[in-house]
């Protein structure tokens, strides 16, 4: 098992869409052993394998339940999941992104969702979810296919917070010795 590095935008990867998996071998529970690894260090509740930079349709999630004091862990695994209904009723909830470290903002999505996938042995499933668990689905459903949450928010707020991560990224790269220059 192993920590993968989490890309942050701009990296173009969080761009592109991802290829659907032909088979859950041992190469794909190898990669969601590590996905699961990163989002539990990272800590998110989320992660799709374009956020370490592997362009396949694979997503895990741990919506950990609070029932009375404890928190239970519940590890799920989507395979090539497929948004296969959705309800007209929508629910409002406050997003961020491990790609987008340190912003959130709200988003509007359908409240509830069927979504069919292939689990972690590769037999296709069916699930019906509603709350944090349909929201975050939808969330890294459109990870695969290159969208993300700030697609969901008005031009400006998008705008503003992709310069923001333009520039960091761009200050990242620059020589980081300005004193030197002298
Ligand atoms: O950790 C995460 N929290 C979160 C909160 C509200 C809606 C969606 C999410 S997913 C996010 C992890 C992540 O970036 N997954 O792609
Ligand atoms: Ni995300």
């Amino acid at each position: 098992m192993a920590i993968r590095p989490i890309l942050i935008i701009p990296d173009s990867k969080l761009r592109q869409v991802a290829v659907a998996v032909p088979a859950v071998d041992a190469e794909i529970r190898t990669l969601v052993d590590d996905m699961f690894e990163t989002m539990y260090d990272a800590p998110g509740i989320g992660l799709a394998a374009p956020q370490i930079g592997v362009l396949k349709r694979v997503v895990v999630l741990d919506v950990a339940k609070r029932r009375d004091e404890e928190a239970t862990s519940e590890p799920m695994v989507f395979i090539n999941p497929k948004l296969v209904w959705q309800s007209e009723e929508l629910s409002t909830y406050e997003e961020g992104c491990l790609s987008i470290p340190d912003y959130y903002e709200e988003v509007e999505r359908p409240a509830v969702i069927r979504v069919a996938y292939l689990d972690r042995d590769g037999a296709p499933q069916q699930i019906e979810a509603e709350g944090i668990l349909a929201t975050c689905l939808q969330h890294e459903i459109d990870h695969l296919d290159g969208v993300l949450f700030i697609d969901h928010i008005s031009r400006l707020k998008r705008a503003r917070v992709m310069r923001k991560f333009e520039k960091a990224a761009k200050r990242d790269g620059e020589d980081p010795r300005p004193a030197s220059r002298a």
